[in-house]
């Protein structure tokens, strides 16, 4: 019997984000504290969290030195208006994010979500060309199984088909297919098959013009997806198009950024130079909203170069909560723990014990697939006849109840271990996912 019951009237009011809001309000799972790599439900069970939240509490929840930074913040400043006017911590914070990301990345652009880092970005990415006297360069390019966010840009280079079936027309985009192939399932980190797969680029250019295409966009590593990392060469052949013909390669790193592909970018970790790189999620260690935008030297200086008289605008762009103050200072303190703790290198060290207790799994029941790179992992499931999805969400909902949490998505079990999850505990969250899946089928 649960310790707390809530009423149909205490619970109908929030309209949840991506939740079977029925089943939830049905069957409420309240997370009311978490400590470490565990979330404390309202029964008071200590569930061990298998996906750092969404993916974004990397060095464990609750982190002291990230409370105490944000109560000194909010004691201080609370906000600071973040058009024409700054504060310290938005400056130090830029000049620390350009310390860690490669090449010349060198501008940093603030924002509150990782879809908001999407939006910023395409605009950014017009906006440029437009600049650059081709304002003609203004189709976007994403990929099958992409996931960009929810806003109408995000949504036009995404390749989640639910995601968008519902919301019309938006911007004008195309795809290039995932990279998914049959000879690589069960494959461990990078396919050795599907570079190949970047060749479709130049199809899309000669079908378009690459005169029309202002920037491809890519997670380096899929999360949402379905954790899809790139075939061995396949994001320096995207590369190496986008170079020869004037578009703009844009990382979306919101997931594989900051520690979860085993270095603070995987633009560092694979040794390819975006022009944009966006960061959210582990940017503060979940404690509160922030994106960023990382953008090339060129590209600021086209802005700067094209701007007028030095009191107009040159990028009419901006969230009011842009570089907020308590953000800014969550991030701060999450990247030094990232930094001092060498985070990005004990994922190196573990993963490959996550990656053999993973594939341990390789013959369970329904198991068709399973993919990882560094701390991300996912098991394709066989989809039930006639119900999708239905077969990742029944799993997870028993793992709950045995005090584990994993993700679904799509046909899907995803994980995203916190860094700092000790082997003991990958072991008993695999060894459960395990028993669950012989137990469901
Ligand atoms: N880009 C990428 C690559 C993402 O993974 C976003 C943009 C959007 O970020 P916001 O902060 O607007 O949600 C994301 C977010 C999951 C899961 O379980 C993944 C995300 C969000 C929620 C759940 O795979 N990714
Ligand atoms: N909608 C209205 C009516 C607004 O006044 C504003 C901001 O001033 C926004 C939306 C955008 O809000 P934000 O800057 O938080 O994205």
């Amino acid at each position: 019997m649960a310790a707390t019951q809530f009423t149909h009237e205490q619970l109908d009011a929030y309209w949840m984000p991506f939740t079977a809001n029925r089943q939830f309000k049905a069957d409420p799972r309240m997370v009311v504290a978490a400590e470490g790599v565990h979330l404390i439900d309202h029964t008071g069970r200590r569930v061990l969290d298998g996906v750092s939240g969404l993916w974004c509490c990397g060095a464990g929840h609750n982190r002291p030195e990230i409370v105490a930074a944000v109560q000194t913040q909010l004691k201080t400043l609370d906000y600071a208006p973040a058009f024409q006017f700054g504060h310290p911590g938005a400056f130090e914070l830029a000049n620390r994010i350009r310390s860690i990301v490669p090449g010349a990345l060198d501008y940093v652009f603030f924002a509150n979500s990782g879809s908001e880092c999407v939006e910023t970005a395409l605009k950014m990415a017009r906006a440029y060309w437009r600049l650059r006297g081709q304002p003609g360069k203004t189709r976007l390019i994403g990929r099958a199984r992409g996931y960009h966010g929810v806003n109408f840009g995000g949504l036009a280079v995404g390749g989640i088909a639910n995601n968008r079936k519902l919301f019309g027309q938006s911007v004008e985009s195309d795809h290039l297919s995932h990279t998914l192939l049959p000879q690589n399932t069960f494959c461990r980190g990078l396919p050795q098959q599907g570079r190949h797969l970047a060749e479709q680029l130049n199809e899309l250019i000669a079908l378009h013009d690459a005169s029309t295409i202002a920037a491809v966009i890519v997670e380096p590593v899929v999360g949402s997806g379905g954790v899809i990392p790139p075939p061995v060469g396949y994001l320096q052949q995207l590369r190496q198009i986008c170079s020869a013909n004037d578009i703009l390669l844009i990382f979306d790193e919101v997931i594989s950024g900051l520690g979860r592909c085993g270095a603070l970018t995987a633009a560092e970790r694979f040794d390819v130079q975006p022009d944009i790189l966006t960061l959210a999620k582990q940017l503060t260690n979940g404690a509160v909203p922030m994106g960023a935008v990382v953008a090339s030297r060129d590209i600021y200086q086209t802005f700067m170069d094209a701007g007028g008289a030095d009191y107009q605008l040159e990028f009419p762009h901006g969230y009011t909560y842009s570089g907020h103050p308590v953000a800014s200072a969550a991030a701060l303190a999450a990247l030094e723990i990232l930094v001092t703790e060498a985070l990005p290198q004990r994922v190196v060290a573990m993963s490959p014990h996550f990656e053999e207790a993973l594939h341990q799994l390789r013959g369970s029941p329904h198991v068709v697939d399973i993919r990882n790179y560094g701390f991300a992992g996912a098991l394709h499931l066989a989809p039930c006849p006639g119900e999708p999805a239905r077969r990742p969400f029944d799993v997870a909902l028993r793992m709950w109840e045995k005090g584990f949490y994993v993700r679904c998505g799509a046909d899907t079990i995803q994980l995203g271990l916190p860094f700092v999850m000790a082997t003991a505990q990958i072991d008993s969250l695999l060894a459960a996912l395990g028993e669950t899946l012989v137990e469901l089928a």
